[in-house]
């Protein structure tokens, strides 16, 4: 199964944290790393008085529900030191969020697919571009009639990931 991975972080070397949760999904078993977006820089959404975020998208392939998918991701920001306070939309070391699994829809407490801010998300929509622009959102249409939607909140883009299948 094809999935797409959201990647953000705002605290303690914001780039590192996401060069490094790309790394560990390259090195998790249970996941193929196809290709990663470029990073960006983006300014927060939600409250204000937070540091820039730096967001990517991985792409990968997998053989785990996506239940076990989101168990091994939230492993991974426990390993990034990643501590829930309860704020919403709150600074964090790392966020690693399940966008897209297949075409699947699914609406539960513990995971919604696709991931509900997708379509309205400049640092989601530019990166899932960069990889595929043809990408047809589950229930919500073409990736590049939502880009054409978006409010421009202004991407600055950093570097390529110097991890994975591209490096
Ligand atoms: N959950 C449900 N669906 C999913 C999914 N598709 N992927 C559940 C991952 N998790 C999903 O998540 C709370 C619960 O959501 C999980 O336990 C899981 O069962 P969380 O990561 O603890 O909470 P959160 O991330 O603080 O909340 P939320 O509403 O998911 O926040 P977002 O939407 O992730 O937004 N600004 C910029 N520029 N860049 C960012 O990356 N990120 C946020 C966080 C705010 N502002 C930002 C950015
Ligand atoms: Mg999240």
């Amino acid at each position: 199964m094809l999935a797409y991975i959201g990647l953000g972080s705002n605290l303690q070397d914001p780039e590192g944290q996401i060069r490094s949760a790309l790394q560990s999904l390259y090195a998790s078993p249970d996941i193929q790393l196809q290709q990663s977006s470029s990073l960006y820089r983006s300014h927060p959404m939600g409250a204000a008085e937070q540091p820039d975020y730096v967001n990517a998208v991985a792409k990968i392939s997998t053989e785990l529900y996506p239940m076990e998918l989101l168990a091994i991701l939230q492993e991974i920001e426990r390993q990034h030191q990643r501590v829930r306070t309860g704020e919403r939309w709150g600074p964090r070391t790392l966020d690693l969020d399940i966008l897209l699994y297949g075409d699947l829809e699914m609406h539960t407490k513990a995971l919604q697919i696709p991931h509900p801010g997708i379509s309205e998300r400049e640092f989601v929509l530019i990166p899932l571009q960069e990889i595929d622009e043809n990408l047809i959102i589950p229930g919500k249409g073409g990736l590049l009639g939502l880009i054409e939607k978006l409010p421009q909140y202004q991407l600055t883009r950093l570097a390529s990931p110097d991890v994975g299948p591209q490096s």
